[in-house]
């Protein structure tokens, strides 16, 4: 299964890209850039890497960042990602990241989308990579904040995908942002949002009613309502599912208790991703791996759930041509 699976061109559509930061890339630019990390070493970073849920992990997440500073850093973060993702197989990225996380930390929203753009430009020019962009927004700030970033991202509009909405969930539903998601897509931009990961099966509908998004970012917690699920089925809405994520933030006891081919089951439009690589226990192929190991799916199965990724992807059409 394994020289199938690395061999199979596979397309992460969830996929935070300030996630992917390794601990030794977050120790060579702490050192760079003069950042004191409360780490000593890559084992100790490694050791904390051990949540009880998805704050958890946030708080984590939000300390390793502190060590980009410059354009070069986000280019560095996202290309250091991009060499890992090509060399084991995966052909294109929806990337999320996180522009109030900078600016709050004084970095500007300039040096966080050069730096990324760039590195979308040379994956796609020396990997055959190609790359989405998603703009994500905090569901934890203040929603008038949001929409003073998404003015602040005019010079960047055409260069955007979709937005997103990411953080902590809990009580933080998506009816905060409806006016965000309204200029979006005023503007023109798709709309994905993270619903029930923590949060419940009622988010994710609110998400589909208020925000009119094409895409559900995780979603697990459908199986809640049967209403939904029958809703999910009719309109084939993707849910980007993480399975190690879950474990790793322990929305599931471990893999073999994962809901995923119950979701399979009932017919919905499941793609499967990393969401955090560096802090969830591997990237894509790592993903693919443990699910086949965990449910002994065959090759068909991720056939058909990396077809429903490339058909959502945010890709032009001729290279999903190409890729089908
Ligand atoms: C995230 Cl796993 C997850 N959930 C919500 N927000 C996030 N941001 C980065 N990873
Ligand atoms: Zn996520």
């Amino acid at each position: 299964m394994e020289p199938f699976l690395r061999a199979l061109p596979k397309v992460e559509l969830h996929l935070h890209i300030e996630g992917s930061l390794e601990p030794e890339l977050m120790f060579a630019l702490a050192e760079r850039n003069g950042v004191a990390l409360p780490y000593a070493s890559v084992k100790e970073a490694k050791a904390a890497y051990d949540f009880d849920d998805l704050q958890g992990f946030l708080d984590l997440y939000y300390q390793g960042m502190s060590v980009l500073l410059h354009e070069r850093d986000f280019f560095d973060l996202a290309m250091d990602y991009f060499r890992r993702a090509s060399a084991e197989g995966v052909v294109h990225i929806d990337m999320h990241f996180d522009p109030q996380a900078h600016l709050q930390r004084g970095v500007a929203l300039d040096i966080v989308m050069r730096g990324l753009l760039a590195a979308k430009e040379e994956a796609e020019r020396s990997l055959d990579l190609s790359v989405g962009m998603i703009m994500a927004f905090l569901r934890d700030r203040p929603a008038e904040e949001a929409l003073e970033v998404l003015e602040l991202a005019k010079p960047y509009w055409q260069r955007l995908d979709a937005i997103g909405l990411d953080s902590a969930e809990r009580d933080h539903p998506p009816t905060k942002f409806v006016a965000l998601f309204a200029r979006a897509k005023e503007i023109g931009l798709a709309r994905v949002a993270h619903a029930g990961e923590e949060g419940p099966a009622a988010y994710i509908s609110q998400a589909l009613d208020d925000l009119d998004v094409c895409r559900i970012d995780h979603g697990v917690r459908c199986l809640e309502d049967e209403a939904l699920i029958a809703r999910l089925r009719e309109q084939q809405t993707v849910l980007t599912v993480c399975p190690l994520s879950n474990v790793a933030l322990k929305v599931v006891d471990d893999l073999r208790q994962h809901p995923l081919p119950r979701l399979l089951d009932e017919g919905l439009n499941i793609t499967i991703s990393s969401d955090d690589p560096a802090y969830f226990g591997g990237g894509l192929l790592t993903n693919h791996l443990a699910c086949a190991e965990a449910f002994g799916w065959d090759e068909k199965v991720f056939e058909q759930l990396n077809r429903n990724a490339l058909a959502e992807a945010f890709m032009d059409d001729a290279r999903r041509a190409i890729l089908l």
